[in-house]
């Protein structure tokens, strides 16, 4: 009994501190919506109990290390034979089995906790694909590369992929979606940020050679910051075929493939590509003008350039822009020498 006593002390001191220590660490990142501070309820709780079993194994194993070691001054004798215990075996079974209960109670309240429909969300349109994210927002017409959200009011999204399943992961709010391809596994997914600041999409699910890479800006702003930039995305830019093809290129992921500084990335860099000479894997070599720019966009896998994966650009560019805006963004290409 003396012994019990002494364990039973010792593991809730232990207890106590390891989990505090791992408080004080601050194992998760900031709270940025109202589902993290839910979500993160539970992951107290169990960072309690985790805290709680590490105590129980290490203090029974530490003391009888210590305690019953094997010493000259006790007599070298057998210990007492145990052959089962119905009354412990009942408790080890129903103990773990409330606990299970209670936290899958927990969990249920949690989940319905965190998936509160509220009517007045901000609606928006989440596209995955490789290796880009982009962002439509409905009610304003506006297409971004960036998710702007006003703080405290929840946003509704409605994701989408164009290839492969990649998953939508935003850390500090703590809730995560995977993106399916086809137009029937649209899935939902609500938060309510409640923190003005600087957060990134994270690609959650390994879709390829760049999945790393898969990061868009979150911007969590004040409801005033965000009006302005609805009405600055709306109207206030520049409306020349340079600067909308720009747009375009930014919007459609172009650039997740494509740098115009120079720097080699997926695809050839867009600087000084026009006027340029290029070698094609079919050993020809062609002067870059309009018409191969062109054909280059809506029929990509017609010509590819010497040193570069075929297939990887999406083939259906000519179905998702007007004439138009291929050639604005042939005009912006032009632009770059
Ligand atoms: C997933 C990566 C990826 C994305 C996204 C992408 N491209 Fe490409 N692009 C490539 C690769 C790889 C090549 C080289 C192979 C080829 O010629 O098809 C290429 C080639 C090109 C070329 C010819 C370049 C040259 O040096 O001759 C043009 C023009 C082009 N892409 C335009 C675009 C436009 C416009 C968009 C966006 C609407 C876009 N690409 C999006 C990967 C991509
Ligand atoms: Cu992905």
């Amino acid at each position: 009994m003396k012994h019990f006593t002494i364990v039973s002390i010792l593991v809730i001191l232990l207890t106590v501190f390891v989990y505090v220590l791992l408080q004080a660490v601050g194992l998760l990142p900031t709270q940025a919506s109202s589902q993290a501070v839910i979500i993160d309820q539970l992951f107290d709780i169990h960072i309690g109990i985790i805290s709680f079993l590490f105590s129980l194994i290490v203090v029974f194993i530490g003391y009888s290390f210590i305690v019953f070691r094997r010493n000259k001054l006790l007599p070298d004798e057998e210990g007492q034979h145990i052959t089962g215990s119905s009354k412990l075996e009942i408790v080890w079974t129903l103990v773990p089995l409330a606990v299970v209960i209670f936290i899958s109670y927990l969990g249920a309240i949690s989940l319905a906790e965190t998936r509160k429909i509220d009517p007045q969300a901000l609606e928006v349109k989440v596209t995955g694909g490789q290796w880009y994210w982009s962002f439509d927002y409905p009610d304003y017409g506006i297409t971004s590369d960036a998710l702007y959200l006003p703080v405290d009011r929840q946003v509704k999204l409605s994701l989408t992929s164009m290839d492969v399943i990649h998953s939508f992961w935003v850390p500090e709010f703590r809730v995560k979606q995977d993106v399916l391809p086809g137009e029937n596994l649209v899935k939902e997914l609500r938060f309510t940020p409640i923190e003005t600041g600087d957060f990134m999409v994270l690609c959650a699910e390994l879709c390829g050679g760049a999945h790393a890479y898969m990061n868009s800006p979150v911007k969590v702003v004040t409801e005033g910051e965000f009006q302005d930039w609805v009405d600055e995305e709306l109207g206030n830019f520049p409306q020349d075929p340079e600067s909308l093809g720009e747009r375009l290129a930014k919007n459609n992921g172009c650039f997740g493939c494509h740098s115009v500084d120079g720097k080699d990335g997926v695809g050839p860099t867009w600087k000084g590509l026009y006027g340029s000479e290029k070698t094609l894997v079919s050993g020809e070599k062609i002067m870059v003008d309009e018409e191969y720019l062109h054909e280059s966009i809506v029929n990509p896998n017609s010509q590819i350039v010497l040193g570069y994966p075929a297939n990887v650009m999406a083939q259906n560019y000519s179905e998702l822009f007007t004439d138009e805006e291929i050639n604005n963004i042939i005009a912006f290409i032009k632009s770059l020498e």
